[in-house]
């Protein structure tokens, strides 16, 4: 190899204060793991004798311990975008020592090529194959990798050997040409491929190599319980009575699903939704329940930006690649997102909210409107573009003191206008074609938890008349004001109102 060897110590030397740093990947898989460790080893040192040392953050998505965890141990990251979900890293941004902007994932991309947050000083890209020209075969997820690889001034290399070489033709690496200069993007079917199966690097730019041993690292998903699996339950009937009725057409349509525990329930629901046929996923994350899905027959094609799989599965991904690779293909998070392939593929959008509101509006980021929780990630890109929007959380939370529906969210992410339909353990709140006040009712009826529907009721009362979206705006935010003084918004008394 014509590239140095360097250690993650001296590798961690080519990073200075202030640096915008591109990493490869997207959550965890494709992430460097062993560089960023240095370089908050060099941070902690650095700040030890006085001296400031913070770099810039630039991702496809979430990283992984080894990464965000790490630096943001070491208060070593200025800024951060565009999505995080680690406690140590949320952390730092609920105390204002990183400032983070939570970001459309499909959009830095473009954002980056234009300018938008001023250079790229220097990028790790997780490699699991190197030639001397700088072709290379990039990890188990892609993210923004090449923008990042095209635009950084200096490239340095972290070489998997845990990957064994193994992952040529998964990957599909492409960029499109910037407005005013853009065509259309040729994806029509979830498995067309536009790229190339390699990343190309200028050789020049690259600095160093240095070599990682280990997979990605994937913390897996909790067992599904029964809340998550009522919800899982629910949102497939919703499919298949859809499908029953020619809303989707009977070979249906390619779905989307978000992160977490509630997005993983859905899927193994999916796995004995017999009634619906194979299907194929455009999604962003393709995560363990879709490996089983594709071994079982149910899922026949995944396009995504990651194989977001645990440690075990990630062996076994490995182990069978040829059949994954007839299966999968990881691109860069701007196609994987794209808005114009999504509302031409008519994707199913499915994705979590962390509250709702009676009106159907969607809070998927802030715990009671102040506190980051991870970012809006990919779910802003698919659920505007979907054809059909589905969001689903639980009905409450912590026993009972948190109602998941709330009168008015406490911070909003996707309006009314991107949710279609809304999912609870409870039931299913079909919200198209009614107004507010028809969906409020809808949404009291089937989602809300029976515990909460009187409190909820009464809001909607309170309203009266009160214009077409009937809110009271002194008692609007009376359940999250209830909930931060006595610990139970099950406490709200609209009698004072
Ligand atoms: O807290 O961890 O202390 O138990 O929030 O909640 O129910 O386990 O849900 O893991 O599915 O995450 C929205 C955060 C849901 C995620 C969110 C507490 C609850 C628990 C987690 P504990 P659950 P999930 C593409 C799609 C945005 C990005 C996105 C997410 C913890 O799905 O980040 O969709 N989505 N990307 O107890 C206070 C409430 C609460 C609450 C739940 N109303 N108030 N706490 N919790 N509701 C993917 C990418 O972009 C990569």
């Amino acid at each position: 190899m014509r590239f140095p060897i360097l250690t993650p110590q001296e590798a961690a030397e080519l990073f200075h204060d202030g640096d915008n740093v591109g990493l490869s990947g997207f959550t965890a898989p494709g992430a460097p793991k062993v560089i960023p460790g240095a370089i908050a080893e060099k941070a902690e040192k650095l700040h030890a004798e006085g001296k400031p040392f913070k770099i810039n953050i630039f991702s496809g998505a979430s990283t992984s311990d080894k990464c965000d965890g790490m630096l943001a141990r070491a208060n070593a990251i200025g800024k951060r975008t565009p999505y995080q979900n680690l406690p140590d890293l949320r952390k730092r941004i609920n105390s204002h020592d990183t400032h983070y902007f939570d970001q459309h994932l499909s959009e830095l991309a473009q954002q980056f090529r234009y300018g938008f947050y001023g250079d790229l000083d220097i990028a790790i890209i997780e490699v699991s194959e190197i030639h001397d020209d700088g072709t290379c075969v990039v990890g188990m997820g892609v993210g923004n990798v090449p923008t990042y690889a095209k635009f950084a001034k200096k490239i340095v290399l972290e070489l998997n050997e845990k990957l064994h070489h193994a992952l040529y033709g998964l990957h599909d690496i492409y960029m499109p040409k910037d407005p005013p200069y853009r065509s259309e993007i040729p994806v029509f079917h979830a498995n067309d491929r536009i790229g190339e199966p390699v990343l190309r690097i200028d050789p020049e730019k690259i600095v160093g190599v240095v070599m990682s041993d280990s997979y990605d690292g994937v913390k897996a998903f909790t067992t599904p319980d029964e809340t998550t699996n009522k919800i899982g339950a629910n949102v497939c009937d919703f499919l298949i009575g859809e499908m029953r009725r020619g809303g989707i057409p009977s070979t249906f349509l390619p779905i989307q699903s978000g992160v977490g525990n509630v997005a993983n329930a859905v899927l193994y629901g999916l796995a004995d939704a017999q009634e619906i046929p194979p299907f194929a996923m455009y999604t962003e994350v393709i995560q363990d329940a879709v490996i089983d899905l594709m071994k079982k027959g149910r899922c026949k094609f995944g396009s995504t930006s990651s194989l977001t799989v645990s440690n075990e599965v990630e062996a076994d991904v490995i182990d069978n690649i040829d059949f994954f690779k007839e299966k999968v293909v990881i691109r860069p998070v701007e196609i994987s997102n794209n808005p114009e392939v999504i509302r031409r593929l008519g994707v199913i959008a499915m994705n979590t909210a962390l509250e709702a509101d009676i009106f159907g509006n969607i809070n998927s980021t802030h715990v009671t409107g102040t506190r980051m929780m991870n970012g809006i990630g990919g779910s802003g890109d698919f659920a505007r573009n979907a054809y059909i929007s589905i969001f689903s959380c639980p009905s409450i939370t912590k026993e009972g003191k948190i109602s998941n529906i709330v009168p008015m969210v406490s911070h909003l992410d996707h309006s009314e206008h991107s949710v279609d339909i809304l999912v609870t353990d409870q039931g299913i709140a079909d919200l198209r074609g009614k107004d507010p006040i028809q969906r409020a009712e809808e949404i009291i009826k089937n989602c809300a938890h029976p515990m909460y529907k009187d409190l909820l009721t009464d809001y909607l009362r309170l309203g009266g008349n009160n214009g077409q979206t009937p809110h009271t705006l002194k008692a609007a935010l009376s359940f999250h004001t209830e909930f931060l003084e006595s610990g139970d918004m099950r406490n709200v008394d609209y009698s004072k109102y």
